[in-house]
């Protein structure tokens, strides 16, 4: 055969392994619609690669794509994928039985679907289904480029012929493949969404009972209510996101279950949802933020939480903080996307409002944010307290056992350090010369903000004014009125907290137990 011809059959061969691959996916996809989302092959993949990735690949994954980090993890598997299927693609052309290496793959996936939390055996349904459709596929637009060497003709002319009309073929296959592959994976997206839609209305139906300890009306000088500051309470929409999931976990309310057990529990508990209503529900403003939040960073945010008090439920269960002579210091929180979060037992049950929250802002938690339920702790970082999607609280020793992110060299304690930011004026929109406010917000959850501070170009500290203080477990707004001068400018602020403690100016990393100095930012005021 020539050489162009035979590059001509090298780039078919690969055409056909990467449609057989996006058939096999697709076949994957409308599967899962029988299985779970979860159980979908490149989900599965992806979700154990967060799981098994060392830290410093996943801080690294976090810090150069942000939150499309997720995205380019999937993108990633599916360019690998290709790459292997181009080439398992070109092989089989000439042996047909390579096309078996695509179960392989499927191998991989069935494998990393069923060591998902929560998966059983059928997790590795649609991989396995994947893998036969690949497969099948390959072989089938493999012989049409190639007929087997029996039925070849042995005359040169008919030959040449003979390959033209096998493209031909080829070309029909191939085109009749992508649109099976097409119409199968939306297929299978459908199904998903209609899965996905009945659980958003069951979501929606639910009327949660009123508290019974209302956070009652803010005090009216809570709210400085200036143009480009955070407002008091963080819409729902806009509050920041963080977690491992690839597909928000959407559980149903009513089948949800927690356990409470572990060392030094008494009476180990299984609470309903309906259980946990049936409770004394309190309403409260607390603020929550994140141990990877840069100085001056977004993520950070303050919302109305309706829950249970956790420490009520731990007592019940028979469970002693340490200072009272109970055995366990570290209470593991689990989720159901397998997420370990721990806290100590100590904290939760020293008297704070650390809640197992059912809604957020006036409405059930959004999937997003962990509905049915998830723990928020004032005045712990959210990777040590705030697990969304929680099914489990195992009673435990630091000693005994690591969390997820402790694993990957996180501090295992995370108190949230006291931090301020500079909302407005913002670099991109400099202000005119003049009065200007300058304004925004800063924490100290649970130990509450004494002072905040502002200075220009490293002059002196001005006392910023603050909003009345709704509770200590919120942030503050603040606002500093300044004669700004045309010319570059350095606005700097600083908060010191209720044990007087003032932010210091020393920059440090958010790993491993948050960011510490203070929120400068430059602004050019025109003449
Ligand atoms: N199940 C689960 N819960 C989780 C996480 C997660 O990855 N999975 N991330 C934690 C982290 S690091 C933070 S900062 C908070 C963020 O909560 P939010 O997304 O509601 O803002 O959730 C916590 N709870
Ligand atoms: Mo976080």
């Amino acid at each position: 055969m020539s050489g162009s011809g035979e590059r001509t059959e090298r780039a078919l061969g690969a055409l056909g392994g990467v449609l057989a691959a996006a058939a096999g996916l697709a076949a994957g996809e409308l599967a899962s619609a029988a299985v779970r989302p979860e159980a979908s092959p490149v989900t599965a993949v992806g979700a154990a690669v967060i799981t098994l990735a060392p830290g410093s690949v996943t801080k690294w994954a976090i810090d150069t794509f942000g939150a499309q980090d997720k995205l380019v993890l999937q993108l990633g598997i599916a360019a690998v994928l290709a790459l292997c299927a181009a080439a398992l693609g070109v092989l089989a052309v000439r042996r047909r039985a390579a096309a078996a290496g695509a179960l392989a793959f499927a191998a991989v996936g069935a494998f990393a679907a069923v060591t998902r939390p929560g998966a059983g055996p059928s997790d590795a349904a649609p991989s396995l289904v994947a893998g036969v459709a690949a497969a099948g596929v390959l072989a089938l637009l493999a012989t049409r480029l190639s007929p087997a060497p029996a039925s070849a003709p042995a005359n040169p002319a008919n030959q040449g012929g003979g390959a033209g009309a096998g493209r031909r073929r080829f070309l029909t296959a191939a085109a009749t493949t992508a649109a099976a592959s097409g119409g199968s994976w939306l297929l299978g997206r459908a199904l998903h969404t209609a899965d996905s839609a009945e659980l958003t209305a069951s979501r929606a139906a639910l009327t949660l009972p009123a508290a019974d300890a209302a956070a009652g009306p803010l005090p009216p000088g809570a709210r400085l209510d200036l143009p480009g500051l955070s407002s008091f309470h963080t819409p729902n929409d806009t509050f920041y996101r963080i977690d491992t999931a690839l597909r928000v976990p959407r559980l149903d309310a009513t089948r949800w279950r927690l356990r409470v057990h572990g060392a030094g529990v008494r009476r180990p508990l299984t609470l309903t949802f309906d259980d946990l209503l049936a409770r004394e529900l309190v309403e409260r403003d607390i603020t929550l933020s994140c141990v990877s939040n840069p100085v001056g960073g977004r993520l950070v945010g303050n919302a109305r939480w309706i829950g249970v008090r956790l420490a009520d439920v731990l007592r019940e269960a028979g469970v002693r903080p340490p200072s009272e002579g109970g055995r366990a210091d570290h209470l593991v929180a689990r989720s159901a996307d397998g997420m370990t979060l721990g806290s100590p037992v100590e904290t939760v049950m020293d008297g704070r409002d650390a809640l197992l929250a059912v809604a957020m802002n006036g409405e059930p938690l959004p999937f997003e944010h962990g509905f049915p339920v998830r723990m928020v702790v004032p005045g712990l970082y959210g990777y040590v307290s705030a697990c969304k999607w929680l099914e489990d609280l195992e009673l435990t020793t630091f000693d005994a056992y690591d969390a997820y992110w402790t694993e990957r060299g996180w501090a295992a304690r995370g108190p949230v350090k006291t931090q301020s930011r500079i909302d407005t004026p913002r670099p991109s929109a400099p202000p005119r010369p003049g009065e200007v406010a300058v304004a925004g917000v800063a924490w100290a959850p649970h130990t509450g903000i004494e002072r905040v501070e502002v200075r220009v170009d490293e002059g002196p500290w001005h006392e910023a004014e603050l909003a009345d203080e709704a509770t200590p477990d919120s942030w503050r707004q603040w606002v500093w009125r300044w004669e700004a001068t045309p010319g570059e400018h350095r606005l700097q602020v600083r908060a010191t907290d209720r044990t007087g403690t003032t932010q210091t100016d020393e920059d440090s990393s958010v790993l491993p137990d948050g960011a510490t100095g203070r929120h400068t930012i430059t602004v050019e005021v025109p003449d």
